[in-house]
């Protein structure tokens, strides 16, 4: 096991000692998955938390994601990132890159601005199956990867970490990073039937997405790129309020005049 590095600098997530093996990573974070090394017991778990949190999604997910996820045909192992990332490269042109766990904001909105997914390449353990502080493979890869297959998702995740790379000072970083929060980890959408999340947060959270969607105590605001911005969010428990769009279009749409103003 590689020295455990402090990221002060990750998002809003306080610097503690990560659990990921560092001493492999690339300049740019990026460490090899060897799908193979996964035990048995491993993807026994996958399979659980798979099954345990897609039995959640009717009426509580968007139709996207629940599409999305079903093509990618992922719930009896752990995903090979390689194999799954050339699918997706032909849907959207994203790809998914191995890491460590949380690597420093530069690194993550670089890949981001390149169309690579930074996905953590350990499994949370069994203690961890209700709640866990660092994104694992189960948050990045069942939360965050069924919408880079939706082209405006997927676009504006693109130019959410080109916008991050211009972005000059903590306050536009800071204002960014709560975009991020508020849509691709916790966003919500309004449909037909009702309203829906497809923020991976929510998405990979058996808590929280009944919560979000069905609690009196959730908060569900009109997304407003500006509000959102200003609204500053909590890493160690549910939100206080949600924003809900109207439809991706109008995400990518409303959020591109934010980011540009915001960097
Ligand atoms: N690193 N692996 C990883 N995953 C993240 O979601 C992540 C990160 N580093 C920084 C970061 N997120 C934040 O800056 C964003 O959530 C805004
Ligand atoms: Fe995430």
């Amino acid at each position: 096991m590689g020295a455990r590095p402090l990221l002060p600098e990750v998002g809003d997530r306080s610097a503690h000692a990560l659990r990921g093996d560092y001493s492999r990573a690339h300049a740019d974070y990026r460490v090899d998955q060897d799908p193979a090394a996964y035990r048995p017991d491993e993807h026994r778990r996958w399979r659980h938390l798979f099954e345990r949190q897609s039995a959640l999604l009717p009426g509580r997910a968007c139709r996207a994601f629940v599409d999305s996820l079903a093509a990618l045909d992922c719930g009896t192992r752990i995903p090979d990132l390689e194999r799954q990332g050339a699918h997706l490269s032909r849907l959207t042109g994203w790809r998914l890159v191995g890491v460590p766990g949380l690597i420093p904001d530069d690194a993550f909105f670089g890949h981001l601005a390149c169309r690579r997914f930074p996905v953590t390449v350990w499994l949370r353990d069994a203690t961890e199956l209700d709640y866990i502080v660092e994104p694992d493979i189960f948050h990045d890869f069942f939360g965050h990867v069924p919408m880079l297959a939706v082209p405006a998702i997927a676009d504006f995740i693109a130019a959410f970490g080109e916008a991050c790379l211009r972005a000059r000072g903590d306050e536009a970083r800071r204002r960014l990073a709560r975009l991020y929060w508020y849509t691709i980890e916790f966003g919500l959408v309004r449909e037909a039937d009702g309203v829906r999340a497809y923020g991976a947060g929510l998405l990979s959270s058996p808590a929280e997405l009944r919560h979000a969607i069905e609690s009196p105590q959730a908060v569900h605001l009109p997304f407003d790129a500006m509000q959102v911005m200003a609204s500053e969010y909590r890493i160690d428990g549910f939100q206080s309020r949600y924003f809900v769009v109207e439809s991706f279009e109008t995400l990518f749409a409303e959020a591109r005049r934010a980011l540009s103003a915001a960097s």
